[in-house]
C-alpha cells in the first residue's frame, strides 16, 4: 500500500510509513489518499476510477439528465460502464454492455454516457468488462426523490476481496481448478450445504476498507470505514452489494434496522436484526442513533460454511472516543427474532 510517494503498513486501525519501527509512538499517515483494501501489504493491481476505491458517488435527482464522461486510462483493456438497475428506457445504447449495446471504450479513448435518471432509488455503476469490477471499478449511483426529508443518507458498499484474482487467472482456475501449493482448493459450501463453484476470497470490504484475518483469526489492524452519526438523528443507509461472488449478512450492533426499500422499490418497513444482501442487490435501511454515545460494529459476514469472511465498519457517535468498538452482535433465537 502507498499514498503518492510513501509505502505504508497497517497497525491498530491506522497507517504508518515503512521506516517507522515503533508505530505506538509515531504519527500515522492519513488514510484518505491510500487505497487500503484489506490492508494486505504485498502490492496488487486495483482498477479504480479517479484514484478512489470505490469510485465517486453519483447522486442525482429523479428526472435529471445524467452526463458522465469516461476516459479509459488503462494501458491494455477496453472498458464500459453499466448502470446497475436502471432500465434505460429510450436509451438502451447507454446500458454499458460491451459488444451488445456498445463497443468497449479502448485504452486512451473517451465516451460520454447520457441518460435520464429514472426512477428514485439506490443503484450503482460498474465496469462490465472482465474482472475490472472485482478489482475496484465500481461506485454508488443514487437517484433522490424531489421531496424534503429530515433523514440523512449514508452509502455502504459491501464486497468480497481477492489478493490475486484477475480475469485471465479466473478463467484458468475455473477450468483447471485452483491450487495453493499442491493442495487443491476445497469446494466451497453455503450454509444449506449446497456447493459453490467460486474462487476463495481473502477478505470483505465496506466502502473499500476491511481487514485481513490470518488463520488464527487475528486481524492486521487495517483502517476501516467510519460512519459518523449524531445522537438523536435518523439515518438511511443505502447498502449496495458490490460483491463479486459472495453474499453478506449485514447487522449493526445495538441497533434495530428498519428495511424500507430494495432494488429501487419501497417496501412496507420491516424491523430486523440483520439482512442478507447478494451481489448486485441493494437494501435501504433506516437506523435511529438512539444508543449511548460510543462506537458500534457494523458487521458484514459471508454465508460460507466453516470459513466466514468479515467486512467490518464502525458506527461512530460524534463525541465518542476513537477507540475500536467493544460491542457484540445480538443473537436471535427461534422464539426471539425480528427486533430481538
Ligand atoms: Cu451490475
Amino acid at each position: 500500500m502507498m499514498n503518492d510517494t510513501i509505502l505504508v503498513y497497517p497497525y491498530n486501525g491506522s497507517l504508518y510509513a515503512y521506516n517507522v519501527t515503533d508505530p505506538s509512538v509515531a504519527e500515522p499517515v492519513p488514510p484518505e489518499n491510500v487505497i487500503t483494501g484489506d490492508g494486505w501489504e504485498n502490492p496488487r493491481l486495483v482498477t479504480v476510477v479517479n484514484g478512489k476505491l470505490p469510485g465517486p458517488d453519483i447522486i442525482v435527482y429523479e428526472g435529471q439528465d445524467v452526463v458522465v464522461h469516461v476516459k479509459n486510462g488503462m494501458r491494455s483493456e477496453g472498458t464500459t460502464i453499466h448502470w446497475h438497475g436502471l432500465p434505460q428506457v429510450g436509451t438502451p445504447w447507454m446500458d454499458g454492455v460491451p459488444y451488445v449495446t456498445q463497443c468497449p471504450i479502448l485504452p486512451g479513448q473517451s465516451f460520454t454516457y447520457l441518460f435520464k435518471a429514472e426512477s428514485k432509488g439506490t443503484y450503482w455503476w460498474h465496469s462490465h468488462v472482465g474482472t475490472q469490477r472485482t478489482n475496484g471499478l465500481f461506485g454508488a449511483f443514487i437517484i433522490k426523490e424531489r421531496t424534503e426529508t429530515s433523514t440523512e443518507d449514508l452509502i455502504l458498499q459491501i464486497n468480497d476481496w481477492n489478493h490475486d484474482m484477475y480475469s485471465d487467472m479466473e478463467i484458468i482456475k475455473d477450468k483447471y481448478r485452483g491450487y495453493d501449493g499442491r493442495i487443491p482448493w476445497p469446494t466451497k459450501r453455503s450454509l444449506d450445504n449446497s456447493g459453490l463453484h467460486i474462487s476463495p476470497i481473502h477478505a470483505g470490504l465496506i466502502n473499500g476498507r476491511g481487514r485481513y484475518y490470518d488463520t488464527n483469526g487475528t486481524d492486521n489492524g487495517a483502517p476501516l470505514t467510519i460512519f459518523n452519526v449524531k445522537l438523536g438523528t435518523k439515518y438511511r443507509f443505502r447498502v449496495i452489494g458490490t460483491s463479486s461472488t459472495n453474499s453478506f449478512r449485514v447487522s449493526v450492533d445495538g441497533h434495530t434496522l428498519t428495511v424500507v426499500a430494495s432494488d429501487g422499490y419501497d417496501l412496507d418497513p420491516v424491523d430486523v436484526e440483520s439482512f442478507v444482501i447478494n451481489p448486485g442487490e441493494r437494501f435501504d435501511f433506516e437506523i435511529m442513533a438512539n444508543q449511548p454515545v460510543g462506537n458500534y460494529w457494523i458487521r458484514g459476514i459471508t454465508l460460507e460454511k466453516g470459513q466466514n469472511h468479515r467486512a467490518d465498519a464502525i458506527l461512530h457517535y460524534i463525541n465518542a472516543s476513537t477507540s475500536q468498538p467493544q460491542t457484540s452482535r445480538h443473537v436471535c433465537t427461534a422464539t426471539k427474532h425480528a427486533k430481538c
